[in-house]
């Protein structure tokens, strides 16, 4: 396999997923433009889309985190990382993958191209905060009493959902969510998580 990984991005989760299940893969780096924060042209050389992570494949390159993750973990998880079809985790599991790229993204991108539009602080941004909100309070409450989020076993989904946290750090006070910074610093604590840091790159929003 060949991850497509571009600075400062989502593409991290894929290469820690990888990093966690101890696979092989190679590694093209790209690099935002500096000013911009696109991806370079050679991302949409790799897939129509130009998006990363992009992960080439026995069968094709595809895009999507969530795909991505689905994918290495059918193909190649041997059973890691995710409940097993008739385990009462699956529902929980699978909300959570899919939370992670919709419900819970979507208050990130509208505040981060909100305030590069100049919408700090306007009805547009609070909005964007109490989605958000929603989001984050639905984490905190779902690790009161547990470690991870599905069952209590570590999980792809934790991977798919850290970005979510990590953003969260970044664009607002996260004082409220207790349990989720604990979280946090269980998953940095992880020798694939450190080792992802050590390879992949930059990362900012976890250092
Ligand atoms: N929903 C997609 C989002 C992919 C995406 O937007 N990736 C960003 C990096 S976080 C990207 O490639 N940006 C560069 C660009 O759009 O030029 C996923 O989860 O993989």
């Amino acid at each position: 396999m060949k991850l497509h990984h571009l600075n400062n991005s989502r593409s991290f989760r894929v290469f820690w997923l990888l990093e966690e299940l101890g696979l092989p893969f190679e590694v093209i780096h790209h690099q935002r433009h500096p000013e911009t924060q696109m991806g370079p042209a050679a991302l949409k050389a790799a897939h129509p889309l130009g998006k990363a992570p992009a992960l080439e494949t026995e069968h094709g390159t595809i895009v999507e985190s969530g795909a991505i993750i689905d994918y290495i973990i059918r193909r190649y998880g041997n059973g890691a990382l995710a409940p097993a079809n008739d385990s009462p985790d699956l529902p929980r599991y699978l909300e959570w993958m899919n939370i992670a790229v919709s419900i819970g993204t979507m208050p990130i991108m509208l505040k981060v191209y909100g305030r590069a539009a100049g919408l700090a602080g306007t009805e547009f941004d609070r909005r964007a905060d109490a989605e958000f909100a929603g989001v984050l309070g639905y984490i905190e409450r779902s690790l009161e009493g547990h470690d991870y989020l599905v069952g209590d076993a570590f999980s792809a989904a934790d991977i798919q959902v850290s970005f979510i946290g990590e953003l969260a750090r970044v664009l607002v006070d996260v004082s409220p969510y207790p349990q989720m910074i604990d979280w946090m610093k269980r998953l940095h604590a992880r020798p694939a998580f450190r080792a992802s840091i050590e390879k992949g790159g930059e990362y900012a929003y976890a250092t």
